[in-house]
């Protein structure tokens, strides 16, 4: 499959620390502080909330991964002595408002783990829609170690993939789950050979992108929010995006297309 990335012009072509191409509606995310493994700094952290508010207007897809032979070595260690209690919450606030808008913002969001996905580095890829990894993927929440808590959202993200089981024996024994592992546990949806993570979150892009944009929206929206309610309210819910979703001329329209033919079966590509 060929992929053909291009530099994303404007405000994204601005963040030094985020590597953002485009090809077609895919757009590609990379961070790109391969010295520090892409730990993730303050001036990081402001870049993907900017990144994700502000993804060009063709975007219908974005993809996430890391420059370099790690997605990301999590919070940077660097910065965390100079903050006091009060700037700590802060702190913590301001990844959750660029999480935030990794999970909730306008795309869906793919994941591509390679080497460590550790502590905030698991905490992005937690926010992710979808994630791909490669065989040297380790994950670990070294936060009990470095006497500190998550403070990305991991203890609400997390814990949804994989259990509070798992994630208490993480944080409890610094216990690394390799890429079988994590695999098992939940954290990943793919596992692929080496090197080619990219090229399957591509293959895996371009088929999300083709949905109905209403579609994808109550997957990314309504579906974990309904996850989180009681039956009753849940299945209100439901009524309403499914109508939302079924009213809208994109939904109309596939349907004539199977029901005259011209659409894939279930199974046929
Ligand atoms: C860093 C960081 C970092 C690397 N903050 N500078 N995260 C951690 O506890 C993970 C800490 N990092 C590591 O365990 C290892 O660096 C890795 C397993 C990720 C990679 O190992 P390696 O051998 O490839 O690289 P390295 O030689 O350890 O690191 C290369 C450089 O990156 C080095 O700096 P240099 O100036 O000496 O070249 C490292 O200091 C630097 N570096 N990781 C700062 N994390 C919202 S709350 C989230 C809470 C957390 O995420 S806690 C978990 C923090």
């Amino acid at each position: 499959m060929r992929m053909n990335f291009q530099p994303v012009p404007g405000l994204l072509a601005q963040l030094p620390l985020l590597r953002a191409q485009a090809d077609g509606p895919i757009v590609h995310l990379q961070l790109a502080r391969p010295d520090k493994r892409n730990a993730i700094n303050d001036e990081l952290v402001a870049q993907i909330h900017t990144a994700f508010v502000n993804l060009p207007a063709q975007a219908r897809v974005a993809i996430v991964s890391g420059e370099g032979e790690h997605f990301c070595a999590g919070l940077d260690l660097s910065e965390l002595n100079e903050r006091d209690v009060g700037e700590g919450i802060e702190h913590s606030r301001r990844w959750h408002a660029a999480f935030e808008q990794v999970q909730f913002g306008r795309v869906p969001v793919i994941a591509v783990l390679h080497g460590a996905v550790v502590g905030g580095g698991l905490e992005l890829a937690a926010s992710a829609h979808l994630r791909v990894a490669e065989p040297s993927a380790f994950y670990a929440l070294p936060e009990g170690q470095r006497g500190i808590f998550v403070g990305g959202g991991g203890s609400a993200r997390i814990p949804r993939l994989v259990g509070v089981s798992t994630m208490t024996d993480m944080m409890l024994t610094g216990r690394v789950l390799d890429a079988h592992e994590g695999h098992s546990a939940g954290l990943s949806h793919y596992l692929v050979e080496a090197g080619a993570g990219l090229r399957h979150a591509m293959q895996l892009a371009r088929k999300v992108a083709t949905n109905a944009p209403l579609s994808n929206f109550a997957v990314m929206h309504a579906l974990p929010r309904i996850a989180d309610m009681a039956q009753g309210d849940g299945l209100f819910v439901e009524s309403l995006m499914s109508a939302i979703a079924q009213g809208d001329d994109a939904a109309k329209q596939r349907v004539r297309d199977f029901l005259e033919k011209r659409a894939a079966k279930v199974g046929v590509a």
